[in-house]
């Protein structure tokens, strides 16, 4: 009990969290409501009984759906908002939010009304809360690359509000190199790195070799890596981040798979934990950390190595970094 509230109160830096994947039930029929939207489901009980997911597939069959009750800038804004006081309460000082447009303007949602509820939020937690926050503008790797070009390029109007760019959504047959293009021109613009490298999916050492290759600054999950003594020595090297997901992991996959994360700690590599979707898992970041440790026997002295390998892997600059640690 005490390593929990340990836990949860230790600053950090959250690094991989869904800004869609923290819309809770109640949220969810508010916004029905205020909107006029009638939802699949009778209740919150309802929509609790449908997030029982045995898989990555059958999770983004929900997950997609439900953002349909996000129209307004005011929507966008109050989810991220929400999100971002409960991320106070779990210790984070800094944070870097995912987010899919294309999720949004594949229904009509105009960009900059996305963007903007969610910069609202983002201006308002440094103002109220203390906290700091940056955008990652994720790609869906199930759609086109076409797609994906055209969304970076609908983005560039909005550059000083986004610090990178990501890869997400369904992994298998949608390897990094699939977006090639596009992430060359993304870092030609000067947006920093990420990808999706999810547990587990078909192809997760070939697709962390391609991230590596391509040259990305952090890799989202990852954990696979194990199986590969020389790709972890590439990460050890070039001190490349992984954005490891406990909580996710054990739905995605029935495990924590705290013996690999562990392991990779040992290591050396910067490795950190995080949310990922906590509304549809069950558990925001600090609580991710407690879960990890109760699972794997950590002591306190790992939950900081955690905490602050937040920091190194995160995208603040030097200055504001070296602040936390
Ligand atoms: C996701 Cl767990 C996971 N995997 C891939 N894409 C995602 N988007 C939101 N959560
Ligand atoms: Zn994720």
């Amino acid at each position: 009990p005490e390593l929990a509230s340990f836990a949860r109160g230790l600053p950090k830096a959250e690094l991989h969290l869904h800004l869609e994947g923290t819309l809770e039930p109640d949220m969810m029929f508010a916004l029905a409501q205020r909107n006029g939207l009638t939802l699949p489901y009778s209740d919150v009980a309802a929509v609790k009984a449908a997030y029982d997911f045995t898989d990555l597939t059958s999770f983004l069959a929900v997950y997609y759906p439900a953002m349909g009750v996000l129209q307004t800038a005011d929507d966008f804004h109050d989810l991220a908002w929400a999100y971002l006081l409960k991320a106070k309460e779990q210790g984070v000082v800094h944070a870097e939010l995912f987010f899919d447009p294309q999720a949004h303007t594949g229904r009509g949602i105009p960009f900059g009304t996305v963007i903007g509820g969610y910069r609202r939020a983002i201006v308002r937690a440094e103002a109220e809360l203390g906290i700091s926050a940056e955008l990652i503008l994720c790609f869906l790797r199930d759609l086109s690359a076409e797609h994906a070009m055209s969304t970076l390029l609908e983005a560039l109007p909005y550059r000083h509000w986004i610090i990178g760019v990501g890869l997400d959504s369904d992994e298998r047959d949608n390897p990094p190199a699939k977006f090639a293009a596009v992430f060359e021109r993304a870092r030609a613009e000067g947006f920093l790195v990420t990808m999706h490298c999810d547990i587990d999916q078909p192809g997760s050492i070939e697709h962390i070799r391609q991230a590596l290759e391509f040259g990305v600054d952090r890799i989202d999950h990852g954990t696979n890596i194990v199986e590969d003594p020389a790709l972890v020595a590439t990460v050890l090297e070039r001190g490349i981040g992984l954005t490891c997901c406990p909580v996710s992991n054990s739905f995605v996959t029935e495990q924590m798979k705290s013996d690999e994360i562990v392991s990779l700690l040992r290591a050396g590599v910067r490795v950190t934990i995080n949310s990922d979707d906590p509304a549809y898992f069950g558990g925001y970041v600090g609580d991710n950390y407690v879960a990890l440790a109760d699972q794997a026997g950590l002591s306190a002295s790992d939950l900081v190595e955690l905490a602050r390998n937040s920091f190194h892997a995160s995208w603040l600059t030097p200055a504001r970094r070296s602040a936390y640690l």
